[in-house]
């Protein structure tokens, strides 16, 4: 059984990122800039932005991080959002989701200039990607991608099924892997709380991604003998013995899935470090887009 090693993974790609910004500075190029938008004080949240901003610093781009109180009006945030289009600092915004519910999340998304929206969810870059044009890809998709290619696990002409349909995960994963690319060309399920059965399609997977947010929905018995499993739950467990209070644990039941496995990604530290670094391809690519 392969451990598919994310953090080492995505520290390769932030220092790839690095040089690359080095060479922007000694070329008397602009830096990436990438502004976050945070609205409220969700502890998820607000850890991710600084996970976010810290991964900025690290390769060297400039980041600003506008934090609003959860009050802040819709179009208090939409009047950030078109100041940050208009600043040519800025190459990438940031609205970290979710946005307190008397905020239109889809309004907000639908404001941040499509060339800016490093994201990957203003719905032009959606249906760009879903018929195979160059985008941002969204960077979950993007980073569960990237781990394969990485770890030569070729996804073409395999069984991909994928456990979820949510915008941000299970339907912009299936639609990057259905591509007509080398990177991908799988035949895709898309199995979710519809079904009947889940373990009816999660049993014929070759590559089987597990988005559903539930710790242990995916079990041994629900998979084939040698799959690769890709795990991108992220779920907060009581934990008395954790200083935070918590732990992280993914979808899957990883003690007895991974004996069955070829390749599993562990949680924390596999898809999760992947996402943060595909922001960071994503608004280098957004900089590089505005100086030609
Ligand atoms: C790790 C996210 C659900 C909803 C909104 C590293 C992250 C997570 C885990 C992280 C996520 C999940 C992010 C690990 C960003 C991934 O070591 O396993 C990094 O920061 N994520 C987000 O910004 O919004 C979310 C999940």
């Amino acid at each position: 059984m392969i451990m598919i090693d994310g953090k080492q993974t995505s520290q390769t790609i932030r220092n790839e990122i690095k040089v690359a910004v080095e060479k922007l500075k000694k070329e008397g190029k602009q830096i990436p800039g990438l502004a976050f938008i945070l609205v409220g004080n969700n502890p998820a949240s607000v850890s991710y932005v600084t996970g976010k901003g810290k991964a900025c610093e690290e390769v060297g781009f400039y980041s600003v991080t506008e934090r609003l109180p959860a009050e802040t009006s819709e179009t208090d945030v939409l009047a950030l959002v078109q100041k940050f289009n208009n600043d040519s600092a800025i190459h990438g915004i940031l609205v970290q989701l979710p946005l307190p519910k008397h905020i239109d999340e889809q309004k907000v998304i639908e404001a941040i200039n499509p060339k800016k929206d490093v994201d990957g969810f203003h719905p032009i870059n959606v249906g760009k990607m879903m018929i195979g044009l160059e985008t941002f890809y969204s960077c979950t998709p993007f980073g569960i991608v990237e781990l394969l290619k990485r770890y030569n696990i070729n996804p073409s002409g395999k069984h991909v099924v994928v456990v979820g349909r949510s915008n941000i995960v299970g339907k912009p994963v299936a639609n990057m892997l259905l591509q007509k690319k080398e990177w991908a060309n799988a035949v895709v399920t898309v199995a979710h709380t519809g079904a009947k059965d889940i373990s009816y399609y999660t049993k014929q997977a070759d590559i089987l991604i597990a988005a559903v947010g539930k710790p242990n929905a995916i079990t041994a018995d629900m998979i084939k003998e040698g799959a690769v499993i890709i795990d991108v739950g992220i779920n907060r467990i009581d934990d008395v013995t954790k200083k935070t209070g918590f732990r992280l644990v993914g979808d899957v039941d990883f003690e007895n899935v991974k004996e069955k496995s070829s390749a599993i990604t562990p949680v924390p530290g596999g898809v999760g470090p992947m996402t943060i670094a595909m922001l960071l391809v994503n608004t280098l690519k957004a900089a590089e887009n505005s100086n030609q």
